[in-house]
Formats: structure tokens, sequence, C-alpha cells
């Protein structure tokens, strides 16, 4: 049975990673691809606990880091790689790079200690692509008000969410094969446009297997 296809979104607050993950969903649905979609922190029953528990208090950054990288084992483990084996995509809301960003590159967490990490709870599942979301703080920020319900990484202040940003910009230029740097700002129609016709050329048209 060939292998499923790993594909991850990221990106800052509001930057529309929810929204295309379910659109992709439905397109690869639609082909006859089955699809799993799933989320971090969460994903299992036990991240999802971990989820509530990490976005309700304010842990220190290496706290997080290893709250986080529990939910994921867990996930990894029990979710994304047997998908994968049974030939299923899976598209995920958030993975390795926010922990890279979030974690990392703005809590101060060295990226040693980040990639001993993955190399145990993550390899060798690393995703096949990734989409990194890529808007102005200012309309993330008005993205996620208009919906409501803020998360504290949400509240943070203008100046955080710029420096986001930037982490993500970064993240993603790290690792140019993986990594897609996607114009965020467009209407969810142009970037879902985007995301497919990339796609298509990574994996359809054979450019990678
Ligand atoms: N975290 C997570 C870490 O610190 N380390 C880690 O390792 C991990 C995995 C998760 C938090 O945890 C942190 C990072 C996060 O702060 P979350 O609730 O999952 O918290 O937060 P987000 O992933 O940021 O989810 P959001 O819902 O805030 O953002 P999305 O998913 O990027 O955006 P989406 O699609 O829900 O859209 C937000 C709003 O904008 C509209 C939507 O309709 C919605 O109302 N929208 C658009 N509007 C205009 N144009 C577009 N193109 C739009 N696309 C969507």
């Amino acid at each position: 049975m060939t292998r499923g296809k790993f594909i991850t979104f990221e990106g800052g607050e509001g930057a529309g990673k929810t929204t295309q993950v379910a659109r992709l969903a439905e397109r690869l649905r639609a082909g006859g691809i089955e699809t799993v979609i799933t989320r971090e922190p969460g994903g299992t029953p036990l991240g999802e606990s971990i989820r509530e528990v990490v976005l309700g208090a304010s842990p220190e950054p290496v706290t997080e880091l290893l709250l986080f990288a529990a939910a994921r084992a867990e996930h990894v483990a029990k979710v994304i790689r047997p998908a994968l084996k049974h030939g299923t995509w899976v598209l995920c809301d958030r993975f390795i790079d926010s922990t890279r960003v979030y974690q990392g590159l703005l809590g101060g967490v060295p990226g040693d200690l980040i990639g001993a990490i993955e190399m145990h709870s993550v390899a060798p599942t690393f995703p096949d692509l990734t989409f990194v979301l890529d808007v102005p703080a200012e309309e993330g920020l008005k993205r996620t008000e208009a919906r409501g319900a803020l998360t504290r990484f949400d509240a943070e202040h203008a100046s955080y969410h710029i420096k986001l940003r930037d982490a993500f910009r970064q993240a993603a230029e790290a690792e140019p094969e993986r990594c897609v740097l996607m114009d965020g700002g467009r209407t969810a129609d142009e970037i879902a446009a985007d995301i497919w016709r990339t796609l298509s050329t990574r994996f359809v048209a054979g450019a990678r297997t």
C-alpha cells in the first residue's frame, strides 16, 4: 500500500490554517483520497486534555515544550503514523514548526533541545509538505478578534505578533524543500487555489513521490 501524504499548516494566530485544512480535505475527498483532519495541540484524547491545560495556564517555555511534545508523541504514534501507513492523507493544523517558533525562537528554548525531542517524538514521521500562511500581524489579530474566544497566545501584544510572523518566515526559510510560504492575506478562495496548485505540482505531477 502506498503511504499517505502528511501535510501540515502553520502560521500565526488567525492566519487561516483551520479554514485551509477544511478546504483541502474537501477537495482531496472529492477526488477519492481518504483524508484525516487533525490538530495540535490535540489529536488524541490525551492530547486534547493537554491542550486544555497548556492553553489555560501560563507555563514556562520549557514546560510548554514538554507538554506539547508529550501530546505530539501520542499523536504521531496513535493517529498520524497509522493513518499514513494505511494510505490515508493526514492534514494537521500546526505541528513541529509551531514548537520551533513559539517555544524556540520566541520562548528561548534552545534549538538543539527541541531537535533532540523531535527525534524521539516525531522521527521519522516528518511532514512531506508544510504550508506556512503568512499574514500581517494586524490582519491576523483582526480575524481572531472578530471570531472571539481568544486564547492567551491570541491576546498577546501586537509587537509579539509581529515577532511571531518574522519567526514563522525564518522557520520556513530554514527548510525550503518542505515549507512553502503562502501569502495568507488573500481571499480564502485564492489561497485554496494556490495550495491546490502547489500540491498538484509536488505530488500529482510526480515532482516528488
Ligand atoms: N502552540 C501550538 C505552541 O505554542 N506550540 C506548539 O507546539 C503548538 C502545536 C493553539 C496555540 O498553541 C500554540 C500556538 C497557538 O497559539 P489554537 O486555538 O489552535 O491555539 O490557535 P490557532 O491555531 O492560531 O487557531 P486560529 O483559529 O486562531 O487561527 P487559524 O486556524 O489560523 O485561522 P482560522 O482558519 O480559524 O481563521 C480565523 C478567522 O479568520 C477567518 C475565518 O473565517 C475565521 O473567522 N478567515 C479569513 N478571513 C479573511 N480572509 C481569509 N483568507 C481568511 N481565512 C480565514
